[in-house]
């Protein structure tokens, strides 16, 4: 090969091999300059947040780790549940992270990378009924963004990390890619867009962290042009015009189904599309900005006022009417979308917004919390959270 073509292929090589900057899934080093200097000067609701950050029983250097080599979601009616040692491990390894992250404490590296290390080597299965493949999405993409933030951490000895990401991409992975692929047996219309959107993010966040390309780009396309309801072209149900503010509200995939799924769902675009950003990669903007439009649909709803609706055809039959059932949810995870979309954008976030304040209002010291800070069960770990001091510029 002459000389330039082999310099063309290296350079080509390097580029596609560096291509992924770390650490880079929810978060990046310039955030953690941004959140020390708030935390630093006392801002809030920085400061507040960080206090209970600070105070969360999942952000001691005391924590024990209690792995499982089959963990259970689901009742199957044979094993017993045994996940809560999943989320609440993966709640704490992410929580002792960003700690390290802002106040440069090892001894919470030390033990969020013990919480890392003991699962890579224990966990063997991920089991339980269909619920096995939220599993392998909600805390896929937990511990991949926990060990993401790890990443950069000197004390991380190279063998234990690399028995992390070797758990990531052959336990977890397989099973988010599986799911895409073939929905648990179901029709693409079957499993509602939650659990797409968990499953697609974990193969984002661990495509980042173990450099893989190939994963990243599947789940980055499949976002873009999916063909079941986790995807942004079928999760958008129908687009109205908001009258007075002339914007555009989109009702989502879960509106009829109930409000505790429909925040559930903003959530997780919301990390998808950060976790892209963070790679150069604007989801936030695509379609118009549907991730915007749809939370403002939602929030507008949750905070009492009506909203348009289009009869939707779901698996289970036919939803005429918006759903009421769990209106006005305390679901916390809107930080991110009124810091990206308000702040980074400066669009329109207005039910965003007031969405994100009436649940701060409802939650402990009056800002977003996280794992811990909203119940034991695991819908109260199902957002990373604080992104009250995460996300706000
Ligand atoms: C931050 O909050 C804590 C707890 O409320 C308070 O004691 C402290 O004075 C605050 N820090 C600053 C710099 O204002
Ligand atoms: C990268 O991801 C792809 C798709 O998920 C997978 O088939 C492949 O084994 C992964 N590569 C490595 C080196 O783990
Ligand atoms: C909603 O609007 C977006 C952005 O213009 C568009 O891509 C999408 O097809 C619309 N969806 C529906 C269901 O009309
Ligand atoms: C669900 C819940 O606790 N809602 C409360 C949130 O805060 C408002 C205003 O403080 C209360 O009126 C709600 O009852």
């Amino acid at each position: 090969m002459p000389a330039f073509l082999s310099l063309l292929s290296f350079l080509a090589f390097s580029l596609s091999a560096t291509a992924f900057i770390h650490p880079g899934a929810l978060h990046t080093a310039e955030d953690f300059e941004r959140i020390k200097n708030h935390v630093v000067k006392g801002d809030e609701p920085w400061n507040t947040t960080w206090t209970l950050l600070t105070a969360s029983p999942y952000a001691q250097s005391s924590h024990q780790p209690s792995p499982k080599e089959t963990v259970y979601r689901g009742n199957n009616g044979v094993d017993g549940e045994n996940y809560p040692s999943l989320y609440k491990d993966t709640a704490a390894a992410y929580q002792l992270a960003i700690r390290w992250k802002i106040s440069d404490d090892k001894s919470y590296a030390d033990t969020a990378i013990n919480i890392l290390n003991s699962w890579a080597v224990t966990l063997k299965e991920i089991g339980g009924t269909s619920d096995k493949f939220l599993a392998s999405g909600i805390y896929g993409y937990q511990m991949a963004n926990a060990a993401e933030l790890m990443s950069d951490y000197s004390g991380w000895d190279s063998s234990d990390k690399t028995a992390t990401a070797t758990m990531l991409t052959n336990l977890f992975a397989p099973m988010n890619t599986r799911f895409m692929e073939e929905h648990n047996g179901q029709d693409y219309y079957h499993y509602y867009a939650n659990w797409d959107q968990c499953n697609l993010a974990s193969l984002l966040a661990i495509g980042i962290f173990t450099d893989n390309q190939t994963m990243y780009d599947y789940a980055l396309n499949y976002v873009r042009t999916g063909p079941s309801n986790g995807a942004l072209p079928v999760f958008a149900i129908a687009n109205y015009t908001e009258p007075g503010s002339n914007k555009v509200l989109t009702q989502g995939q879960e509106a009829g189904r109930d409000q505790g799924h429909s925040t559930l769902d903003m959530v997780l675009l919301g990390v998808i599309a950060q976790q892209a950003f963070n790679q150069g990669d604007d989801l936030f903007a695509e379609y118009s900005n549907e991730i915007l439009n749809a939370a403002e649909y939602v929030g507008k709803y949750n905070l009492g006022y009506d909203v348009p609706y289009t009869l939707y055809k779901s698996y289970q039959g036919d939803q005429t009417v918006i759903s009421e059932n769990a209106r006005g949810t305390i679901r916390p995870g809107f930080e991110l979308l009124s810091a990206h979309y308000g702040q980074i954008k400066r669009l329109d976030s207005y039910w965003t917004d007031a969405y994100r304040d009436w649940v701060n209002a409802n939650s402990t010291d009056g800002v977003e919390g996280g794992g811990g800070n909203y119940g034991s069960t695991s819908g109260g770990f199902d957002v990373l959270g604080f992104g009250s001091l995460l996300y706000r510029i």
